[in-house]
């Protein structure tokens, strides 16, 4: 009997894929929760059946979300990744000698969890000294870090999921105030927006809401096959350093994606992506 995981991307475009083998299938507190082995693909994580990162294609996504912003900013020291619980992200940061602390703020206890037990190329990081993981929402750790019980960030990653529930104030424009808030002087944001081609008014309305909060607000893309389109987006948002003069010394240890000859290229958009984020 074979098994297929289909991901309903939008009402009218669906992805599937092969699983050889189901490793983990549940309900948690927050949200629907799976882990599949898959031939193309390796093991793969879903959320309420959306695909949110898989072995092979991760690096695309990870790499280009966290070493564009922390090579653009001179020396980060502090980093905080909100959503992100399998780790990948702070797997990144943790390549950049300069970083003292990375906190992780994941709303689902059990994405950190099922990441440590099937995903350990991701979740390899969350055991290192500097790393701090707090399940919590994103939105209120924001708000509170800038209100000065905790000290302020070099670079502040959302990587969420796409925006349902409480992932939705995640793409608004106080989030972004919150988040500017929560930043020591020429810190930097770096958001997931989505792909533009299945989510055009969503990437227009947060590109634009970064660009009101931020004095530098760029837009640049990454490829990532196992993401509705394949085409993705992130908003970078900066008080001082510009990505396209990268002031930093950029990651130690070996990429699979990341070059610094992308770090350029991505930010040289389609002309309809262009258009899509025109003021
Ligand atoms: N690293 C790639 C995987 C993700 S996971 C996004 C994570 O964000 C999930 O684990 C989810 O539980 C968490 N999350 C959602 N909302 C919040 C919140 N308000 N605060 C903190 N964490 C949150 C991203 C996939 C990209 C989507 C591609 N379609």
């Amino acid at each position: 009997m074979e098994l297929w995981f289909t991901e309903n991307q939008t009402a009218s475009l669906r992805i599937s894929v092969k699983a050889s083998k189901v490793l983990e299938h549940r309900q948690t507190g927050y949200q629907e929760l799976s882990v599949l082995e898959t031939e193309p693909w390796g093991t793969m994580l879903a959320l309420d059946g959306m695909i949110q990162t898989t072995e092979r294609d991760e690096a695309a996504y990870h790499e280009m979300m966290v070493h564009v912003p922390l090579s653009t900013h001179p020396r980060p020291r502090r980093v905080a990744v909100i959503g992100g619980g399998d780790g990948g992200a702070i797997r990144e940061v943790l390549k950049h000698p300069s970083v003292e602390q990375a906190v992780l703020v994941e709303i689902d206890p059990a994405v950190v969890e099922a990441s440590r037990r099937w995903l350990p190329s991701l979740s390899s990081g969350l055991d290192d000294p500097r790393v701090q993981v707090v399940a919590a929402d994103g939105r209120a750790y924001v708000q509170q870090a800038g209100q000065g019980d905790v000290p302020p960030f070099d670079v502040i990653v959302v990587d969420s999921t796409d925006p349902v529930r409480a992932a939705v104030g995640l793409f608004s424009e106080e989030f972004y105030r919150d988040v500017r808030g929560a930043l020591a002087p020429g810190g930097i944001l770096t958001a997931q927006t989505e792909s533009p081609y299945l989510n055009r008014e969503l990437l227009r309305q947060a590109f634009r809401a970064a660009a009101q909060v931020f004095p530098l607000a760029r837009l640049y893309l990454t490829c990532v096959p196992t993401y509705p389109s394949g085409l993705w987006s992130f908003t970078l948002g900066s008080l001082g350093p510009d990505p396209l003069d990268p002031a930093g010394r950029g990651p130690e240890g070996s990429c699979r994606y990341y070059t610094p000859e992308l770090h350029r290229a991505a930010f040289a958009l389609p002309a309809f992506v262009t258009e899509l984020i025109r003021p």
